[in-house]
């Protein structure tokens, strides 16, 4: 079955890799990209998904710019990580097509009121600005939507203090609107999972081997990523959190699950932006609970998809 997605997006590394294995895995279909400010401006990482998609041949999919900022905070982009462009440490193409005109969020509301209820996945790898602006728009989308899965918080570790994520505290009021939506079903990809999606020597040898312009992008992407998660954050490997999201979508059996509510910290001294998850008791029903966090990897099938997308885009 091949799944509808709209992926919106602050490439970002992670999220240039996610653009490749979305458009290069047949079982998924690209409808859009949108863009939010996150990473780091929303010009530069709307030209960077512009750019990703020139690099992955994909030129026929739209590129819909959305909110620059988020809902009530400042942005405070992730420069220290991302580089000045929010793709350092690669040589980006010049888009030849140009960028669609409509904002993202009034793009995210047509699209999914005039596509079949049921047949469109939502799916954010940065701060939530615009699903939260499109919930609030036009509330219908979230009966209309298949599927949430979402690349930001965690439930255990943070990357933005103790316990918040990048994503989730960049606009936490955002993530708020979006975690407490009733969506047939969210699936919350958080560090606790993207932080075991390790771009280790091995995989990036891997890439390598592929031989094309293409998996020397990919592999560029990841030395600049390597090195700024050394140097920050102490990681010998960087965690390539946003395509697991993508990867669960093509295979579930890759992203193992767990139902449990989970809310969004808008005032804590020590916690504003973290995404408390109550996995206290037993494991809620269907029926009972729609949200769900990702618990564990299957690193091998991970990085063959990823692999495979970087193949077949050729
Ligand atoms: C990654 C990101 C932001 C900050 C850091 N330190 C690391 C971006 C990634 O693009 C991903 O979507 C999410 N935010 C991980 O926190
Ligand atoms: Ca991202």
């Amino acid at each position: 079955m091949v799944r509808k997605i709209i992926l919106d997006c602050d490439p970002g590394h992670d999220d240039a890799v996610a653009l490749l294995l979305a458009v290069g895995n047949p079982n998924i279909d690209v409808v859009g990209v949108t863009t939010v400010g996150g990473n780091q401006s929303l010009d530069k990482v709307t030209y960077n998904a512009r750019a990703v998609l020139e690099k992955a041949h994909a030129t026929q999919i739209p590129v819909h710019a959305g909110c620059g900022r988020p809902l009530i905070r400042p942005l405070k982009d992730a420069a220290n990580i991302h580089g000045e462009t929010g793709l350092d440490g690669v040589i980006l193409p010049v888009p030849s097509r140009p960028l669609d005109e409509g904002h993202a969020v009034n793009w995210i509301i047509d699209t999914i009121m005039n596509s079949e209820p049921g047949s469109i996945t939502l799916v954010p790898t940065g701060p939530l600005t615009n699903i939260a602006l499109a919930v609030r728009m036009e509330p219908r989308i979230v009966e209309r939507v298949k599927e949430v899965v979402l690349m930001g918080g965690g439930y255990h570790v943070g990357n933005c203090g103790p316990v918040a994520e990048f994503n989730i505290f960049t606009d936490p009021e955002a993530a708020h609107i979006v975690f407490n939506a009733s969506w047939h079903r969210l699936t919350m990809v958080g560090l606790d999972l993207t932080h075991q999606a390790l771009c280790t020597p091995e995989v990036q040898h891997r890439i390598e081997g592929i031989g094309t312009d293409l998996a020397w992008f990919v592999s560029g992407l990841m030395d600049f990523f390597r090195k700024t998660y050394r140097d920050d954050a102490s990681f010998a490997d960087p965690p390539v959190h946003d395509p697991c999201t993508v990867a669960y979508l093509i295979d579930s059996s890759i992203v193992a699950t767990r139902r449990c509510p989970i809310d969004v910290e808008l005032r804590g001294e020590l916690t504003t932006g973290m995404t408390v998850a109550d996995l206290n008791g037993p494991e809620p029903s269907e029926d009972e609970c729609r949200t769900q966090v990702a618990t564990k990897l299957d690193f091998d099938k991970f990085w063959n998809l990823v692999e495979d997308a970087i193949r077949t885009i050729g």
